[in-house]
């Protein structure tokens, strides 16, 4: 049976859920077939099955995963003659430090740049309760968080300087010379950005920018190819 993948649906058919775009981009990764199932934020009757009150929710016949991180993992465990996303013990180690670094850095620095932004991408249905969650965990309004971001977008940048030394010497992905799961991590920051927000993130100079590029080439445009800001530079 094909594999069932549920994530968000947002205004306009987007699909802004960061943490299933880890999780789709790792089945394409694995050249495996999946229905991907939008549903809304607030509906968590949908996933009570999973017993989850988040997305991603992976359903692999008899097996449900409910967190990024483990579908990663047991992708390359169900399917170990698939191209791997993690390469062996080491490589999972070291991705889990770049999961780590991209859910405290990246998305610290990213995040309140767009917060705002991301209310309106969210289904309308969904708004409030964005806005609420969202406010408590930043104790100011979704305005107040995203005010400044001209001056403070160089965070970003400077957040993201391992990765682009990384690029500077040649090396065009995250894990090496073929992108794998420490890619799609990364990569689904900027695509959630991409997704729900018209803000430049990047400049056309930075590495960082053609890698980005390179990674929605991938599987025949296959993040390319969705509901989304066509901005220069983001
Ligand atoms: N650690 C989880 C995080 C998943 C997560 O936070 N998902 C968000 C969407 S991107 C969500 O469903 N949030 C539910 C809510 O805020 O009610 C993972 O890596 O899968």
């Amino acid at each position: 049976m094909t594999i069932r993948l549920y994530e968000l649906l947002g205004d306009s058919d987007r699909r802004y859920s960061q943490f299933s775009w880890r999780a789709k981009m790792a089945l394409k990764h694995k050249g495996l077939e999946f229905e991907p199932l939008p549903l809304l934020l607030t509906d968590k009757e949908t996933i009570a099955f999973a017993d989850a009150k988040s997305v991603p929710v992976m359903v692999d016949d008899e097996v449900i995963k409910v967190d990024s991180w483990d579908i990663a993992l047991y992708l390359d465990e169900a399917y170990p003659d698939k191209p791997s996303l993690l390469g062996g013990s080491i490589g999972e180690g070291v991705t889990r430090i770049i999961n780590s670094w991209c859910d405290r850095a990246v998305n610290v620095a990213l995040g309140p740049l767009i917060a705002r932004d991301v209310l309106d991408a969210a289904h309308m249905q969904d708004r409030k309760y964005f806005r609420e969650t969202m406010e408590k965990m930043y104790k100011r309004t979704l305005e107040e968080v995203q005010d400044g971001r001209e001056d403070r977008v160089i965070n970003l940048y400077r957040t993201l300087d391992p990765i682009r030394t990384s690029f500077r010497k040649g090396q065009p992905f995250i894990s090496g010379d073929e992108p794998a799961y420490a890619d799609y991590v990364v990569f689904s920051q900027f695509q959630w950005a991409r997704v729900t927000s018209p803000f430049q993130l990047l400049s056309e100079e930075d590495p960082v920018y053609a890698w980005r590029e390179r990674m929605l080439d991938l599987y025949e445009q296959f993040a390319r190819d969705t509901v989304c800001y066509e901005v220069s530079g983001r």
